[in-house]
């Protein structure tokens, strides 16, 4: 009886540890692409804000990564492509798609 008991403390010890050290989805960042402010929609106002950032205007919020949709940094052309996006242009950089990251990780498209 012992010998279970101690089992079963080894069991649940390696139970709690190992799913202590496992990857959470809270590590997961998600975010929709050209949606500069994350308020869940591409507009106008996105382009606005980018165009701010870009000459140092201050902006409430703002989220680079989702407003960089070519993925070369911030630049002029980040908001022309979001402008093109909502007048339904061409869209080779998937904007309007949610991004996943994971914290370590490339984007997983
Ligand atoms: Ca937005
Ligand atoms: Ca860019």
């Amino acid at each position: 009886m012992k010998a279970h008991r101690r089992i079963i403390s080894i069991i649940l010890s390696a139970v709690v540890l190992f799913s202590a050290a496992a990857p959470t989805a809270s590590a997961e960042i998600r975010y929709i692409r050209g949606d500069a402010d994350r308020n869940g929609e591409v507009e106008s106002v996105d382009v606005t804000l980018i165009l701010r950032k870009l000459i140092d205007m201050p902006v409430p919020t703002f989220d680079e990564r989702a407003a960089d949709v070519d993925g070369n940094g911030l630049e002029i052309y980040d908001a022309t492509f979001i402008q093109r996006y909502l007048v339904g242009f061409s869209n080779p950089y998937q904007i309007g798609k949610t991004v996943v990251f994971d914290e370590y990780e490339l984007p997983v498209v």
